[in-house]
């Protein structure tokens, strides 16, 4: 394995240096959104805080935090700190319900986020060399375009073959020997199954390396992903209000997600009290950036829950790692008071022999008690053995998810490929009690 690195200067940076470079362009970031952008004087005027009195990386504590209700008020451009004619591309969040968020980034931006992307998809081992397919929808969701302007920048051949028509995909991974895949990871399960499906065999293909991201995804799901398409999986986060993707990846050690931290400033904090949290601790992570010229966030709550691990990777880099998102504060599930978090039960099912990666969570509220139904793809030899057998593998899928999440579970085969396959960003969960 060769750990190389696109920015040595800022990927490998003694903390120190970077902490000033840090307190540097933080320092610029606040002024120009306390000039700029009128929600940030707000916010700060009634704090009765002055850019001038962040002097240390401990005094920025002090501001307050950015949410998502304030790029939702400030809708559609409300946010940004410098005139539209300087705006060359807008983007928008994936959200499902109401107005969008939307982002802008001017002509530097662009570069800037451009080179983080480049920075992750070389640590996952991306050069020049490399046919990055592109599976992810271009379009307003960040993640095409994000990686395809990496992919670029690292002088790799890019096929923006865009999300779905999936055996489309196969034939052209295939045919132009795509050795690098993007897409989101419950993609990658598609694309894997069809493959297996059409009998071919993923040692047969050139890919080498995935890198998926734009959701949550567990450990289990990598090892089902590595296996199906003979590669290994990359993990890479990032969110449209802060960029797109480029704020953290995994290097080729799969031991957690390098943030670019010469250009975010990462905090944990704890969800309900908004304090910030002691370094390893789990919470909600917080982030800031230091280099966005369109669209500055300062402290932006993200809702995605992780915790940040400060020793020094194998590969040299000396930035923060970040773990694996285990889910959104928002995601979390209240069934009968206990907080049960998606990522939990799809961890207990993958691991267990005959469930498959395809399943939906449904929750409802009979009589006032909420249940949880878990419906279910298995391998067709389970689905189609008789019925005792099929009784006590449900047996066991049920008391493993319950001795994980605590609150009991009705679980239910469903016909194989009868749950829907997503192109881009799965949906597992459909909450009824919402509904009604
Ligand atoms: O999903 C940006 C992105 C695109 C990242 C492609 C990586 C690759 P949004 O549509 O604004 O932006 O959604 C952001 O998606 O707050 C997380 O909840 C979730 N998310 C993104 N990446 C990961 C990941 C893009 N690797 C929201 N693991 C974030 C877990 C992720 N969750």
């Amino acid at each position: 394995m060769t750990d190389m690195i696109w920015d040595p200067t800022y990927e490998c940076m003694p903390r120190e240096d970077l902490e000033k470079l840090q307190l540097k362009r933080l320092k610029a970031t606040i002024h120009r959104a306390y000039e700029k952008v009128p929600c940030y004087k707000n916010k700060f005027d009634e704090l009765k805080i002055q850019p001038e009195d962040i002097q240390s990386l401990q005094d920025f504590q002090k501001l307050p935090f950015t949410t998502k209700e304030d790029l939702r008020i400030n809708y559609p451009y409300g946010m940004f700190a410098v005139p539209l004619r300087e705006v060359v591309r807008i983007h928008s969040s994936s959200g499902t319900t109401g107005k969008p968020i939307v982002v802008g980034y001017t002509k530097n931006d662009i570069k800037t986020w451009s080179n983080l992307v480049a920075r992750f998809m070389t640590a996952a081992g991306v050069t020049d060399e490399d046919v990055v397919q592109i599976a992810f929808g271009y379009g307003m969701f960040t993640g095409a375009f994000g990686l395809h302007y990496g992919a670029e920048t690292i002088r790799a051949s890019v096929i923006p073959m865009s999300g779905g028509h999936t055996d489309r995909q196969i034939m052209i991974m295939q045919d132009y020997k795509s050795s690098a895949l993007v897409c989101t990871p419950s993609y990658a399960i598609t694309l894997a199954d069809r493959i297996k499906k059409m009998g071919i065999n993923p040692k047969d293909l050139s890919l080498k390396v995935g890198l998926f991201g734009g959701e949550p995804w567990t450990e289990a799901m990598r090892q089902e992903i590595q296996a199906g398409l003979n590669i290994i999986a990359t993990d890479n986060y990032g969110l449209s209000e802060v960029t797109g993707p480029g704020v953290a990846g995994e290097c080729q050690h799969l031991s957690g997600m390098h943030i670019s931290e010469d250009a975010f400033i990462p905090e944990i904090i704890d969800p309900d009290s908004g304090e910030v949290l002691p370094p390893g601790r789990m919470g909600e992570l917080v982030l800031t950036t230091l280099t966005k010229e369109a669209l500055p966030v300062i402290r932006y709550r993200t809702r995605d829950i992780t915790s940040l691990n400060y020793e020094k990777c194998q590969c040299g880099r000396t930035t923060i790692r970040m773990e694996k998102t285990t889910g959104r504060t928002d995601d979390m599930l209240i069934i009968r008071g206990v907080n049960v978090f998606p990522s939990q039960i799809e961890e207990a099912l993958i691991a267990i022999e005959g469930c498959e990666p395809h399943y939906l969570l449904v929750i409802d509220r009979q009589d006032s008690l909420d249940t949880l139904e878990i419906q279910m793809e298995v391998t067709e030899n389970i689905f189609f053995d008789e019925m005792k057998k099929q009784k006590s593998f449900l047996e066991i899928v049920k008391k493993r998810v319950e001795s994980i999440i605590g609150v009991s579970v009705i679980v239910k085969l469903v016909e194989p490929g009868s749950i829907k396959r997503y192109e881009g960003k799965a949906e597992r969960v459909v909450d009824k009690r919402k509904l009604g």
